[in-house]
């Protein structure tokens, strides 16, 4: 009898394998590339018909790679051979000037003129082939990556037709790596460059990691903190740094490396860095020179000057425009491109931290040399949970101005919390500037439609770490794969490049799709009404911004302090950057300014980061202040209350350990969004002092206990701290 049921229970579990296309024991490595995961034999069959039959025209080093990984892909999901020729519908993959004059006609003027475009297109008559082109090796291998993930989504082959461009030329990642390996603001491991290793040993990560950008689009990355060391520009470093950048080549990945201002003096034996000095000058143009001779397709450098203690050209007196048309003069000539970060806030400047960046940038419109772009994070303060869209955006008509994401969590949960942050990028890029009337969205600067850039870029501070599942989280993955996607076109909607990216790593049950999409997008939204609601900002615990310190009031400056940011008292809370207060909201076009400084008009997410709010005061809702913020924190709790429990339903169709791995984590964030809702309510309430509203659980401890909590040891800091 024991046996029987013991069989029969076997027997159900290899259904529900069979059913749901469950892989056991599924450790993340394969992120969305998860070939693992068979088929239905109809999906197999139809486009079986074709990589059976496939005819790769060109012999180049990524031609191979894209034979290998068509050979992988119909290996994993389909259990067959790559190219047997068993069948006569022909898939035709080649570089567009290769390609048999017939199917170039079948192309004709299609085709988009960016070389890294392409287009996936079946013809409608005779055998039916199917053509992935484009006018360079790399657009054939995005094409194919396309092409796979049709597959793998189960899409008909039928009437194929795709074409597609990206829409902004620079799709980095920003690696904060540094060279002992910790990465700076990282929650998933060590840093995956073995400084130590290379150039000799190379690491299967590298390749894997070069793959997953490739199938994403991103094509650059920068491998070094911002926070940089000018060790990584000696000789032994840049031959390590070479032998990332050849292999990452095949893949269309160019190699960027941050650039320490003061490099000239701490390698060079100079005793100035000061950017007009005609020894430093000269200096650089070497170095530019030594790099490319090594590295002939280098992308260039990024740079945080004069901001949070690293060395610029404010530092000998010459400004922003010296500093980085220096550095651009010295790589132009092997078309290298300089990314000067806009992230700068002094000590020396009582100004409200949030109009500093653009009142040191935007009078230089127009003044930086053309292969220099501005890198611009996506709001004024930093990476917060919810931010307004940064004023430069839409201010510097004569300047290229990138755009900087964070995909690392710093301020939204770090490693543990599921967030998916495509939500935020999505709202970021929406945001309308109404610089040249409505519909002028952030979106629209950065991708050159407003302005007529001659180059965009956006940047994403990289998530990427040692974990065997490269996040830590597997959902984090999510991240990496949205901000790609975006990167590449960023009118793609974050819900369905949610659902895009749960069927190629998660499950293919249209139902579990549904609950994890909801989990997802409710995810954003549930980290701002726990730890931030009603555009309150920087309320973290110091340097390792790990959990809350909206109490913190003793840091060397006073913008380093949350108090600062909020500004609470007896009467109310939240930052006056209208008129009556810092002002600014003048940074913006008049429209925001006239919805945004107006009480009653303002869009209520944004309230406390632009008004100082009277706790009594009345919401839209008829609701006081302190009603609504308590409110807030608890509908954040309560999301994750929501999100646990649809996790938990679907134990069914997930990877059994992935989805314990995942329960566990969703613990974790609960009880830290307990933690949140509580301290920040006990903090706020010392000066509101009210009652908690009906549906408000009162905090767990006394305010104390919050403030006693250390955490010497939460990852992700510079070592120094
Ligand atoms: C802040 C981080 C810090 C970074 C800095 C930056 O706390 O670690 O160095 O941004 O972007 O968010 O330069």
């Amino acid at each position: 009898m024991s046996i029987l049921c013991c069989k029969a229970k076997l027997v159900c579990a290899f259904l529900l394998l069979i059913c749901f296309n469950v892989a056991l024991g599924d450790d993340g490595y394969e992120l969305w590339l998860n070939y693992n995961r068979p088929l239905d034999a109809s999906i197999c069959s139809d486009y079986g018909n074709y990589l059976n039959n496939s005819r790769i025209i060109g012999d180049s080093k990524t031609m191979e790679i894209i034979e290998d990984e068509l050979t992988k892909a119909s290996k994993g999901l389909c259990n067959f051979q790559f190219n047997q020729n068993l069948s006569n519908n022909q898939l035709v993959i080649g570089n567009y000037e290769l390609l048999p004059s017939e199917l170039k006609n079948l192309i004709s003027n299609r085709l988009p003129n960016n070389p890294e475009a392409f287009i996936i297109i079946q013809k409608s008559t005779g055998n039916k082939e199917i053509v992935i082109t484009s006018n360079s090796d790399i657009g054939v291998l995005y094409g194919t990556f396309e092409f796979i993930k049709q597959l793998q989504l189960g899409n008909s082959i039928d009437g194929l037709e795709i074409v597609s461009s990206p829409k902004i030329d620079l799709r980095l990642l920003n690696h904060w790596d540094n060279l002992d390996r910790t990465v700076e603001r990282g929650y998933s491991g060590f840093s995956i460059w073995n400084w130590h290793t290379l150039p000799d040993y190379i690491d299967q990560r590298y390749i894997d990691y070069a793959r997953a950008n490739a199938s994403i689009g991103i094509n650059g990355t920068v491998l070094t903190n911002v926070n940089s060391n000018a060790l990584i520009l000696t000789e032994p470093y840049l031959q390590k740094v070479k032998a990332l950048a050849d292999l990452f080549r095949p893949y269309g990945i160019k190699v960027y490396l941050t650039a320490r201002f003061s490099a000239p003096i701490e390698i060079g034996g100079l005793e100035t860095a000061d950017p007009l000095n005609q020894k430093v000058v000269d200096w650089w143009k070497n170095k530019a020179d030594e790099i490319y001779s090594e590295i002939p397709d280098f992308g260039g450098f990024l740079i945080k000057a004069n901001s949070e203690g690293q060395p610029g050209p404010q530092n000998y007196g010459r400004n922003h425009v010296d500093g980085a048309n220096m550095l651009a003069r010295a790589v132009k000539p092997h078309k290298g491109v300089v990314m000067w970060r806009a992230f700068v806030y002094s000590e020396h400047n009582d100004e409200d931290r949030a109009k500093q960046a653009y009142s040191e940038f935007v009078p230089y419109d127009g003044k930086f040399d053309d292969n220099v772009i501005i890198q611009v994070k996506n709001g004024a303060i930093d990476f917060q949970p919810r931010e307004p869209f940064h004023p430069m955006f839409g201010a510097m008509p004569n300047t290229p101005l990138m755009m900087e994401f964070q995909i690392t969590q710093e301020y939204l949960g770090q490693g543990t919390h599921l967030v998916y942050l495509p939500a935020l990028f999505e709202e970021v890029l929406e945001e309308d500037t109404y610089v040249k009337g409505k519909g002028s969205t952030v979106a629209k600067v950065i991708d050159g439609e407003l302005f007529n850039y001659k180059m965009t870029g956006m940047a994403g501070v990289s998530n990427i770490g040692t974990d065997r599942n490269w996040t830590g989280h597997h959902f984090l993955q999510a991240n990496w794969y949205g901000y790609g996607r975006l990167s590449w076109n960023h009118e793609l909607k974050a819900e369905d490049i949610a659902r895009e990216w749960i069927a190629l790593t998660l499950t293919r049950n249209s139902k579990a799709i549904d609950s994890i999409t909801e989990i997802m997008m409710e995810s954003r939204e549930a980290v701002v009404n726990y730890m931030d609601p009603l555009g309150l900002h920087h309320i973290f615990a110091t340097s390792h911004h790990y959990g809350p310190g909206p109490w913190v009031d003793n840091l060397g400056r006073p913008d380093w302090n949350p108090v600062y940011y909020h500004q609470a008292d007896s009467e109310g809370v939240g930052f006056d950057r209208t008129k009556t207060g810092s002002n600014a909201l003048e940074q913006y076009s008049p429209a925001i300014q006239k919805e945004y400084g107006n009480i009653k008009t303002i869009p209520e997410k944004y309230l406390l980061w632009f008004h100082h709010v009277p706790w009594d005061y009345n919401l839209n809702n008829g609701k006081t202040l302190w009603d609504n913020l308590a409110l807030k924190y608890q509908e954040g709790v309560n999301e994750v209350i929501d999100m646990k429990n649809s996790w938990s339903g679907l134990r069914n169709d997930i990877d059994p350990t992935i989805h314990k791995e995942v329960s566990m984590m969703l613990d974790i964030q609960l009880a830290e969004a307990k933690w949140w809702k509580d301290a920040c309510l006990s903090y706020f309430n010392s000066f509101a002092k009210k009652k908690y509203p009906l549906g408000v659980e009162p905090p767990k401890h006394s305010l104390e206990y919050y403030k006693t909590l250390k955490f010497p040891y939460a990852p992700g800091i510079r070592p120094q701290w």
